[in-house]
């Protein structure tokens, strides 16, 4: 099970995946392009299991959540919800900014929010009321007035007390491809969003790839990973309560430990054993270990390069100068440095996001951000005296490319007298 791993295979095999349920995927889009709420109702009964009887969550199920969910269950997620909105407040661009670059010549940067987004919550073998707030937090930091949520039913309280505490209150029991499809299409009871942000399992990170025409995407999030860098001081049983935190989110969940050590991989190994005995998520952890192992390099640069080439979805750094460590390395959704940052800090309480890019695209994907739910328009504003100094710059280049009208709209201020 805990084996040594060759990683371009690796991540040739977490690519697949993908690709392997694009027809499935396909067929769901069109039935509800064509059948719109019928099909969400229809899907529904088909995969979930379950038959509905309205899509939209009410305000009374929203108030009657909190009467199932425990005191100190909302104090965490209150808590929790802060210090996302904290980190994420952190982020956020001015409005608007202007610059006099030369004189008479200002430019800067005019930042909007999106009007609409929607967030995917996942459901099924959790609840994930985490998810629910690091996707609507930093839409809601952002500025974004409209903010529309699918979770798959049945929807847990604990999901609709975290939307509550994050404030927002538009939220659908639908999951899967189909809800990632009523999102960007629209159907009689879901308006069409701009965005869809949220992890999910293969089926809805490929329809939300599939639908970009129709809404844009933040980034392919699916089933969860961690790659940990850690050499001789790394300690063998906080490295498996890693690995198994990670595999016990879903069977395709995947580990890697990249070491200098030749003697850590064994250790982490009988650990992995030792620590899973009770776990009662087991049989998930254990199909995800078929996906899992470790790779001994030569070095801490040589091992640095391969999780450079990895680009997992989470990081963790457990080597003597994890700092430095932290500055040689390139690629990672998220980076957690030393023995005691466990990944589940980030994953609930640290502030930062946890959707994440996976399956190597954090080679050029950045996590959830507050960026990601507005868009920027360039300014400029040039007066005379700006006219003077850089309009003949422009009217020499329009010239150049033979682009007259360009020139003369130019000359034609330059002309005016006032
Ligand atoms: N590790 C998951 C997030 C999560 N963990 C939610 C616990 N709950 C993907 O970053
Ligand atoms: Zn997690």
């Amino acid at each position: 099970m805990w084996k040594a791993l060759d990683i371009e295979e690796w991540q040739e095999r977490r690519r697949s995946d993908l690709a392997g349920v694009g027809a499935a995927v396909a067929a769901i889009v069109e039935g509800v392009r064509k059948d719109g709420d019928e099909a969400l109702y229809r899907f529904t009964k088909e995969f979930d299991r379950i038959v509905l009887e309205d899509l939209a969550v009410t305000p009374e199920e929203f108030e009657g959540a909190y009467e199932e969910v425990e005191d100190s269950l909302i104090e965490s997620l209150a808590e929790a919800e802060a210090h996302i909105r904290r980190f994420h407040e952190l982020q956020r661009n001015r409005s608007l900014w202007l610059e006099e670059v030369e004189p008479g010549v200002i430019v800067g940067v005019k930042t909007t929010p999106l009007d609409r987004i929607g967030a995917y919550v996942p459901g099924g073998r959790a609840a994930y009321p985490s998810t629910a707030l690091m996707t609507t937090v930093p839409a809601q930091v952002a500025g974004v007035p409209e903010i529309c949520v699918c979770t798959p039913p049945p929807v847990h309280p604990l999901t609709l007390v975290a939307l509550d505490i994050a404030g927002v209150d538009e939220c659908y029991r639908v999951g899967g491809a189909q809800a990632i499809a009523a999102m960007a299409l629209g159907t009689e009871s879901i308006d069409p969003v701009q965005k869809i942000v949220g992890p999910g399992n293969v089926y809805v990170t490929a329809a939300k790839m599939m639908l970009r025409e129709h809404a844009e995407i933040d980034f392919p999030a699916g089933p969860s990973e961690i790659g940990i860098l850690a050499d001789s001081t790394a300690d063998p049983a906080f490295v498996a309560a890693d690995v198994l935190a990670q595999a016990e989110h879903d069977p395709h969940a995947g580990c890697v430990l990249i070491t200098t050590d030749a003697a850590l991989p064994a250790k982490v190994g009988a650990e992995i054993k030792r620590q899973m005995k009770n776990a009662p998520r087991r049989s998930i952890i254990e199909a995800a270990l078929g996906n899992s192992g470790y790779v001994v390099a030569a070095d801490l640069d040589e091992a640095i390069a391969a999780m450079d080439y990895v680009a997992p979805e989470h990081l963790s750094i457990q080597v003597a100068d994890p700092l430095s460590t932290l500055n040689a390395v390139h690629n990672a959704g998220s980076i957690f440095v030393g023995p005691y940052t466990a990944v589940a800090f980030g994953d609930y309480a640290s502030g930062t996001n946890h959707v994440l890019p996976t399956a190597g695209f954090a080679r050029v994907f950045s996590g959830l951000d507050v960026h990601h739910f507005c868009k920027t328009s360039s300014v400029q504003m040039i007066d005379r005296e700006g006219l003077e100094w850089l309009g003949g710059v422009v009217e020499t280049l329009a010239t150049a490319e033979g682009l007259h009208a360009h020139a003369e709209s130019v000359r034609i201020r330059r002309r005016k007298k006032d």
